[in-house]
């Protein structure tokens, strides 16, 4: 028998119970799942980072902690967590990211504010064609690369850029400073989805905000502190970038007195780009359960050094 404990809010079980009981059967794995077991009985623990579990030092025998979030960055730093970490790659999680980005992209791309604010003026506004907007993401890993594709496939030229070099069909991939530099100098939509890691925080600041087209639209689904919120205001006053969406902040919820709130070139959202779905979500973890059990490699596995 294997010991799961299910760590994250407690409203969050009635949804993950049914789907996880399922998919460790259908891995044919016997599992006992439960809230409660004892801490130094425990085999894996299915976790999201906002539990009341933060201390796991008793955790004694345990293989492996399976976040149910993508972004571990509340997690990397705990010093008693010390048993494999894996972040979650979930393709429903994965599915809504590129719904999200691509109809925020695509409100911007087509000025559909513009037009529903004028549209008794009867004064068409023809935007260019997706091939004539260039598009830059930040961050080319499961979600980057799967929101990218997904514009590429409506005709965008994208650019993406990463930690390490890529070579992903019909995407101009970069990497390193001066990759950073040569995807934001034609970028008229960047889109943000890096961790949250001391080496990407204030991705974009006054420096490299100030390399883009004038104009420029933001788009941040990744993790607040990617950018520098006085240097984006300050950026927004001048119209060196037109309009930013933030999905994220470095506190959450947004306190109310924040200057994002009610400004006119700001969209904010509450943290919805994505959700992880249960029912897929419940496979990737009877996956990784069973690759522990076989003496597999984890997958998505988190590189402590890296912090992602
Ligand atoms: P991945 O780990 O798969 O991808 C991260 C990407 O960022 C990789 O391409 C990586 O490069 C790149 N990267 C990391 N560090 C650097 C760096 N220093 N310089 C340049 N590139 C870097 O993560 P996911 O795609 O699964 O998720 C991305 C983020 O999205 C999560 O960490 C989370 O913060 C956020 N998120 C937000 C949600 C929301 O609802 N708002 C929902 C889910 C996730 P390389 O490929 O070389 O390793
Ligand atoms: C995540 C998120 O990291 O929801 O999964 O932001």
């Amino acid at each position: 028998m294997i010991n799961v404990q299910f760590a994250a809010l407690p409203e969050r079980w009635a949804s993950y119970e049914a789907p996880l009981r399922t998919a460790f059967q259908n891995a044919g794995l016997e599992v006992d799942l439960r809230l409660d077991h004892a801490p130094s009985e425990v085999d894996y623990v299915v976790y999201a980072p906002n539990s009341d579990l933060q201390d796991f030092s008793h955790h004694s025998r345990c293989k492996a902690v399976l976040s149910l979030w993508a972004g571990v960055e509340k997690i990397t730093g705990n010093s008693t967590l010390t048993m494999p970490l894996c972040r979650m790659v979930d393709p429903g999680l994965t599915a809504g990211m590129v719904e999200w980005v691509t109809g925020h992209v695509l409100r911007y791309h087509l000025d559909i504010d513009r037009s529903l604010a004028e549209q008794d003026r009867w004064n068409p506004i023809v935007p260019p064609l997706a091939r004539e907007r260039p598009i830059t993401m930040l961050g080319l890993g499961a979600l980057g690369t799967a929101c990218a594709q997904a514009l590429v496939g409506l005709g965008f030229p994208v650019t993406g850029w990463s930690r390490s070099a890529k070579d992903i069909p019909n995407i101009n991939c970069l990497h390193g400073e001066d990759g950073l530099k040569e995807a934001l100098r034609t970028a008229e939509i960047v889109i943000l989805l890096l961790p949250d890691t001391a080496a990407t925080e204030n991705t974009l600041d006054a420096e490299t905000l100030a390399m883009l087209p004038k104009g420029a639209r933001i788009i941040n689904p990744g993790r607040g502190p990617l950018v520098d919120d006085d240097a984006l205001l300050a950026a927004l006053e001048t119209g060196q970038i037109g309009h930013a969406t933030l999905d994220v902040f470095r506190v959450e919820p947004l306190p109310q007195d924040h200057p994002y709130w009610g400004h006119p070139n700001v969209t904010v959202t509450p943290h919805i780009a994505a959700e992880t779905r249960a029912s897929t979500a419940a496979e990737v973890i009877a996956e990784n359960l069973r690759r522990g059990e076989a003496g597999e490699p984890f997958l998505h596995q988190v590189d402590r050094q890296l912090g992602y």
